[in-house]
């Protein structure tokens, strides 16, 4: 059953209703992100009262400290899949994402798929067992639930409100990439029923306090010449603290070029920002790392990641000392 054949927004939702019954136990399978949560807890709200139980399962643990703030602070009930007793639910649900993606999607057969992800070439046989309403012109799958919401007269409580406007944030990157006038007009709607003060606790909250130590680092050994910034921060557990590091730099008024560099297991990772004026971030990146591993990015953001073999043969070292790697990374970058 393909729902955009379906003529309007009232056929669709009553087609999804359809494959639910009042005794169904329903599964939402997703891949924790923003816009999943907001969508699958949206459709738990829909199936409430018309169906006997619906559980969310996740098929990975959160990591992101925004996504667990979120989770936190809103209350979205949610399973790990490997606790959930998949025998004992009638009807499974995927949202925000489909079959193809990840393995543990295609173990399911499931009743119904709502996303905004591409199709794959191999379009899914429509057939009547299984609900597809995949949307790829829109920016968030939460849109799309909106969308039944409404269509559903269903007003979302303040939390839910705010998981779905995160969700639409979140994909469409604050509307500044694949966004069309439907993930606006569900903003507009969701905008007065959202809690403002927790949805910017939400998205302010990447940081845990053992990170605290790489900003101490970071504040420490940084290096600043003309507008540029440079850091460089040892070894670090990810790239995600340099982009944290490298983003914060690019505060200071007068800054327009931050480097945070680190290494990552073998390979040293280089996050550049820039006001993207003065300086294109991608070209630089690749004009300095390029030929050693793969570099670039767009004009305000871009990253290298070196293996450190590399660095050596480049370097003629047998060992990378801090020293050597800083004034390797001053001369090329400052
Ligand atoms: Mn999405």
């Amino acid at each position: 059953m393909d729902a955009l054949s379906l003529r309007n927004r009232n056929d669709r939702l009553r087609t999804l209703l359809s494959f639910f019954r009042p005794d169904d136990n329903v599964l939402i399978v997703i891949d924790p992100d923003p816009d999943a949560l907001g969508s699958a807890w949206a459709l738990k709200r829909i199936l409430w009262r018309r169906v006997a139980s619906t559980v969310i399962a996740i098929i990975r643990p959160v990591k992101r400290w925004n996504n667990i703030s979120m989770i936190r602070l809103l209350r979205i009930p949610l399973t790990p899949l490997e606790n959930v007793p998949v025998g004992s639910f009638s009807k499974f649900v995927l949202v925000d994402g489909q079959p193809h993606h990840n393995p543990v999607f295609g173990s399911f057969r499931f009743d119904v798929v709502i996303d905004h992800h591409p199709l794959p070439p191999e379009k899914p046989a429509s057939d009547n067992d299984t609900f597809y309403d995949v949307r790829p012109q829109y920016g968030a799958t939460s849109t799309i639930l909106t969308e039944y919401l409404k269509t559903a007269k269903i007003t979302p409580s303040r939390s839910l409100a705010t998981a779905l406007l995160y969700g639409i944030k979140t994909d469409t990157r604050n509307f500044e990439r694949h966004t069309r006038e439907e993930d606006i007009r569900c903003f507009l709607y969701l905008y007065p029923k959202v809690n403002h003060s927790v949805l910017s606790k939400i998205e302010i909250s990447d940081l845990a306090v053992e990170d605290l130590v790489f900003f101490e680092r970071a504040l420490k050994s940084k290096i600043i010449s003309d507008q540029k910034i440079l850091v460089y921060l040892g070894e670090v557990p990810s790239s995600d603290i340099l982009v944290i590091v490298s983003e914060f730099f690019l505060k200071i008024h007068n800054i327009s070029w931050s480097i945070a560099a680190g290494k990552v297991q073998d390979r040293l990772i280089v996050v550049a920002r820039s006001d993207g004026y003065r300086k294109n971030a991608g070209k630089t990146l690749q004009r300095c790392f390029g030929s050693m591993g793969p570099a670039g990015g767009h004009a305000s953001m871009a990253r290298a990641e070196v293996p450190l073999e590399a660095l050596r043969t480049r370097l003629h070292r047998k060992r990378l000392t801090r020293t050597c790697i800083e004034s390797f990374l001053k001369k090329n970058l400052l």
